[in-house]
């Protein structure tokens, strides 16, 4: 199962210039030929795939894109230049179809990988094209082409490498905003995430990881109840999972009780979730004392039960770096990860 990405963007490629009318002026030379040069081409909207994206993100703010127009023929036979293309880079496993149509116009899968998706109008020919025996000083020249402009749907296959999951209000959607760039909704009540938001983490400008903030899960989710249910497939195919709990929690009951009680909702939705590698992050380290009795009697139980925990605060950003390390120090990419405990239950 992978989330999907989606994004709609207008694209418009350029207009040809128009071809020159034009004659020789020389000295001496009264009367000279045509010398009209053709305009430039239209610049044509091209997609290009790139491993350096990850999402779609860039797309959300930028939905116009043209190509420029391509200039006007110019006297002595002057070309008109070219218009400078569009390129709309995507990541690879990227699929654009034109709406109108739902035609597929491109299905990017190799790096770098290019195609032209709205050619640029054609230039004009200058005058100079035109003149024949009886006619030796044509008047006429044409005119560019037009560019065209279509709406574009962008859709792209993500495979998260990174799960949070968590009762509603633990601060996943918080905690995402930490670690990427990406801007979710965060609010003061549960269920304030309905669809997943993905964000791209990076490490020292060189390893990124894909994190998917999915909504909250509460009991009954294997069967139905919440929201989160529909989503744990999602994360089935992530390498690992942050299992987040709010450290002030006061549902009134136990914080302990509540993480054992979402463990065992996931494993017994799959035995791919229960095994997945995880490890636990106490957030909202900011509102208690992390050495207080409670929060020190949690991480004990954690441990015996063969799980990693980290304490963090993902609105003031306390705890966040160790965090970050931590997930790179134990995730390489292709080879899974290798924290967590498995408890079986
Ligand atoms: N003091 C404090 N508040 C936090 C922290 N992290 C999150 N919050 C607050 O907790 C509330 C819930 O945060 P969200 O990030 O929306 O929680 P969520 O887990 O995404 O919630 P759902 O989408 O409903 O499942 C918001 O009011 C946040 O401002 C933290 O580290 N410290
Ligand atoms: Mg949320």
């Amino acid at each position: 199962m992978f989330f999907l990405d989606e994004a709609v963007i207008t694209a418009r490629s350029g207009n040809g210039g128009s071809g020159c009318v034009s004659f020789r002026r020389e000295k001496f030379i009264p009367r000279g030929g045509p010398d009209g040069g053709d305009g430039g081409d239209g610049g044509n909207v091209i997609v290009r795939s790139t491993r350096k994206l990850f999402t779609l993100e860039d797309y959300r703010s930028k939905r116009n894109l043209s190509a420029r127009n391509g200039g006007p023929g110019g006297g002595k036979n002057k070309s008109g230049a070219n218009g400078a293309d569009c390129v709309v880079e995507t990541p690879v496993g990227t699929i654009i179809e034109e709406v109108e149509s739902g035609r597929i116009l491109a299905d990017l899968v190799l790096d770098q990988q290019e195609i032209i998706l709205i050619p640029g109008g054609k230039g004009g020919k200058g005058n100079q094209h035109f003149a024949t025996s009886t006619n030796r000083a044509p008047r006429m020249a044409q005119p560019g082409l037009p560019g065209d402009t279509l709406k574009l749907k962008l859709t792209l296959k993500l495979l998260a490498d990174v799960g949070l999951v968590g009762l509603p209000n633990a601060g996943k959607s918080t905690l995402l905003s930490r670690l990427t760039q990406a801007r979710p909704k965060v609010g003061s009540y549960p269920f304030t995430t309905l669809v997943p938001n993905l964000g791209v983490m990076t490490f020292d400008n060189e390893e990124t990881l894909v994190v998917a903030d999915i909504p909250g899960l509460v009991e009954g989710a294997r069967l139905g109840r919440g929201l989160g249910h529909q989503f744990l497939r999602h994360i089935e195919r992530t390498q690992f999972l942050l299992h987040l709990l709010d450290a002030t929690d006061s549902s009134g009951k136990n914080i302990l009780d509540d993480y054992l009680m979402l463990r065992k909702e996931m494993s017994a939705y799959s035995t791919t979730l229960a095994r997945k590698p995880y490890f636990v992050v106490i957030n909202k380290i900011d509102l208690c004392d992390p050495g207080s009795k409670d929060i020190r009697a949690l991480r004990k139980a954690l441990d015996k039960l063969g799980t990693k925990s980290i304490c963090i605060s993902a609105l003031t950003g306390e705890g966040i770096g160790e965090l970050t390390r931590f997930i790179f120090k134990n995730f390489h990419k292709g080879q899974g990860a290798v924290v967590g405990g498995h408890d079986e239950m």
